[in-house]
């Protein structure tokens, strides 16, 4: 009997039903999951929403019931033949075959393993171990690469631990100011926004940089409207401003950081009009916001993904934390550094062993002592762990090559749709030998797969998810799965078993999450300490949590950084620009992103028929001077090309959008698909793709159709 079968009740069972988290984003608002049919409510007792929720959180429910949700497993006899149903045997037994296949052949890394940051704890620790033990492949990494892993690798740096948010949400409210820069919340993650309103009628100012005035730049004391891949040399800029309007804090940098004279010595270069220059902002702009950061003691500078998904997001992000850290705000209550995580489990997900060069807890697969415990854990010997594998771009484009993988199996991503370059992932996905991919719905890349495995989701199952905040939180399970679906986690098992793989493979979350506890003892990011039982009792916990007496760790800088030394680290970081500049063929920046009725690759919310009305198709935002020099009409079809593709898009004129600048929403398949465009050109540190800049040429439909 599997896990679904043996637990066909709910796991809470109050009369509205179970208390749970959101499917989707990062915020993990709290709601309630229950009824007939099945309704979502809002729950007042989390932090991070308060009662509320957002469009998709209010119509999650909806998914459970997709029209095209998958119940059986699917499969093709050959790569040109028809994916036709199939049952359970035939499809694990033709994975183990093929597994097999193709490892005698090529070697172990001939498989390799893509994941996601909106699998749980238990799943992200399962699937890591899987493909380190039972695959015994290096060749493991996942979209969270796409997400915020240039953030992770600057905090890393600076901080020695990277933990999203160093303070429970609730200490927003209080700041007295709090610059995001590259963040578009109001769409985001709405219910953030009551935190930062919160701030605002106590007195504090919020500072937006982003290249589009967007809903949350609105809401705004003060817009700073860059163009497009410049937030290095605005944040050099105001760092250089600071110093010389005497506002850095020399106490603090002695006491607490090392590294500064080079930092101050780096930014003399950055003086306003070279910077305003550079970046299209003006110097007043960039002065009003040092001092709004300055004026008081609880300040924050929050990064996402508009400043970190660039070729140099990892310096990017520094920059943004030298500025904090000069101004003396992080590891202060209240106050610092935060990146703001983008998946359900966007935070758990970057921790327990599915990124390439990692293991769980955080730690490095390429330290002999975080080897050695992790081997004891999983009851094998050290040396039988591979090293580090590719990272998710370079993975996706070494498929089906001379020495990359010859299959993929691939849980909790749809990379046809969300990776950078997605014709060429496409190419490469089709020179695959085998893929096999799991989902709940057909998702675009599951089409492409040779076997497809009907999951659970969501509210049809339990586990744990880490939110923004560093808080451990449960997901649990409130109604019972269609009848034919299996979880991850049964999946997982089940080709453990077929593979001979050693060790213990549960498919209960529960005994999952003993064994990551002790996986992660010891490690960064410490979960030994967290239980099922503390996390309902005390409505989450924060980790690092190193022993079941521990009270969690809300804010883990406050005394020392986690640096060997405990000091946080200066890092001298220097202005490049985009990797594709503008050029006579490709006269604009491109850059991409969200909007808020739809969800990432959009193969949930897609199928949920309110948010197809709000958000039904793609389109590109252009400003109406920009528009009328390309002869281009609001609602008008255009095509937009750059070196690498191109889309085709409605126009939609606004006013709010920098002259030099389109935008284009990534959550769309087929021709208006943003990432047709994108430049995969990746951060030297963090293997993070240029999502947010590239050249383009845009032209009316009509008139590129007569040229050809
Ligand atoms: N509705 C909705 N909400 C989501 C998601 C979703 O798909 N839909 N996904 C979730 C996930 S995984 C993530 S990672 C988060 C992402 O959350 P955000 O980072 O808020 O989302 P984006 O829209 O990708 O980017 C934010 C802003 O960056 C701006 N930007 C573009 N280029 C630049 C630049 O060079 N510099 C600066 N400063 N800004 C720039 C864009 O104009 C955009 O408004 O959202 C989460 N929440
Ligand atoms: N141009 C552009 N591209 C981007 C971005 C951008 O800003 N611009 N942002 C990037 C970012 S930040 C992200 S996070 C990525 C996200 O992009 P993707 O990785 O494609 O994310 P999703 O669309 O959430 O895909 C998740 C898939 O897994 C399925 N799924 C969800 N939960 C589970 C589960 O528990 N188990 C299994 N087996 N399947 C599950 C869903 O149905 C869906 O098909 O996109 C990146 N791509
Ligand atoms: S903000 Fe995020 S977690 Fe909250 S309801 Fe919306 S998608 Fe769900
Ligand atoms: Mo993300």
């Amino acid at each position: 009997m599997t896990a679904s079968e043996r637990t066909r009740a709910p796991d809470t069972a109050a009369a509205d039903g179970a208390p749970t988290h959101c499917p989707y984003c990062a915020l993990q608002c709290g709601m309630t999951v229950g009824g007939v049919p099945v309704r979502v409510t809002p729950r007042q007792d989390v932090p991070a929403n308060r009662g509320g929720l957002c469009h998709k959180g209010w119509t999650a429910a909806e998914l459970l019931t997709a029209a095209d949700r998958l119940t059986t497993p699917l499969m093709r006899a050959r790569r040109d033949a028809p994916l036709e149903p199939c049952t359970w045997d035939e499809a694990l037994d033709r994975i183990v075959a093929e597994v097999t296949r193709l490892q005698g052949r090529h070697g172990r890394d001939a498989v390799g393993v893509f994941g996601g940051g909106g699998l749980t704890n238990e799943k992200a620790y399962q699937l890591g171990k899987f493909a380190r033990i039972a695959l015994r492949t290096a060749q493991i990494d996942y979209n969270g690469r796409f997400c915020m892993s240039s953030a992770a690798a600057a905090v890393n740096r600076a901080f020695g631990m990277d933990r999203g948010l160093p303070m429970p949400i609730t200490d927003l409210a209080r700041a007295d100011a709090i610059m995001v820069a590259g963040g578009n919340v109001a769409e985001t993650m709405p219910p953030f926004m009551r935190h930062l309103a919160e701030m605002r009628e106590r007195g504090g100012a919020l500072i937006v940089i982003d290249p589009r005035r967007t809903v949350t730049a609105r809401r705004a004391d003060l817009h700073l409207q860059p163009t497009p891949g410049t937030d290095l040399a605005l944040a050099n800029g105001m760092l250089h401003l600071a110093i010389q309007e005497g506002l850095v804090d020399e106490d603090y940098i002695r006491a607490r950081t090392d590294g500064f004279e080079q930092v101050r010595m780096s930014v003399n270069a950055y003086w306003p009009d070279r910077v305003e220059r550079i970046t299209g902002v003006p110097a007043p702009q960039m002065r009003e916001a040092v001092r709004l950061l300055a004026r008081g003691r609880r300040s924050l500078i929050l990064t996402a993904r508009g400043a970190e998904q660039h070729a140099r997001g990892t310096d990017t992000v520094t920059a943004f934390i030298n500025l904090a850290l000069a101004l003396g705000l992080p590891g202060r209550e209240g106050s610092g550094y935060g990146c703001l995580t983008g998946q359900g489990n966007g935070q758990g997900g970057r921790e327990h062993g599915q990124k390439a060069d990692q293991l769980p807890g955080y730690r490095r697969i390429d330290d002999p002592a975080a080897r050695a415990h992790v081997a004891a854990v999983w009851g094998v010997d050290p040396d039988v762990i591979p090293g580090p594998g590719r990272s998710a771009y370079e993975l996706l484009e070494a498929l089906g090559t001379e020495d990359g993988p010859k299959a993929l199996l691939l849980f909790g991503s749809n990379p046809v749709v969300s990776a950078p370059r997605s014709a060429r992932v496409e190419e490469r996905l089709g020179a695959l030998e085998f893929l096999a991919v799991a989902d709940f719905v057909p998702s675009e890349t599951a089409l492409r797969a040779d076997v497809v495995l009907p999951t659970t989701q969501w509210a049809e199952e339990s586990g744990t998810v880490t939110n923004l905040e560093g808080r451990v939180l449960r997901r649990r399970r409130a109604v019972d799965p269609p009848p034919g679906v299996r979880s991850d986690l049964e999946i997982i098992a089940e080709l453990a078993g077929r593979l001979g793989a050693p060790g213990a493979w549960s498919d209960d979350p529960a005994e999952v999450f003993e064994e990551l506890r002790a996986a992660s003892a010891g490690g960064p990011a410490d979960y030994s300490g967290i239980t099922y039982e503390r996390i309902e009792a005390e409505g989450g916990v924060f980790w690092p949590c190193p022993s079941p007496d521990h009270p969690g760790t809300p804010r883990p800088f406050l005394d020392r950084f986690a640096t060997p030394d405990g000091r946080a680290r200066f890092v001298p970081v220097e202005h490049g620009g985009a990797a594709e500049g503008t050029d006579e063929d490709y006269p604009v920046h491109l850059t991409t992103g969200r909007v808020l009725a739809q969800y990432q690759s959009g193969a949930q919310t897609r199928r949920v028929a309110p948010l197809v009305e709000a958000a039904p198709e793609p389109f590109v935002e252009l400003h109406p001077d920009l528009a009328e020099r390309h002869g281009v009409t609001d609602g008008a079809m255009v095509r937009v090309s750059s070196r690498r593709g191109a889309a085709v898009v409605r126009a939609r004129l606004v006013e709010s959008i920098r002259h030099d600048t389109v935008f284009i929403p990534f959550h769309w398949a087929g021709e208006g698909r943003a990432n047709l465009l994108t430049n995969p050109a990746l951060d030297p540190v963090s293997r993070m793709p240029e999502f947010k800049v590239c050249a383009v040429r845009i032209e009316p439909i009509e008139q590129s159709g007569a040229d050809q």
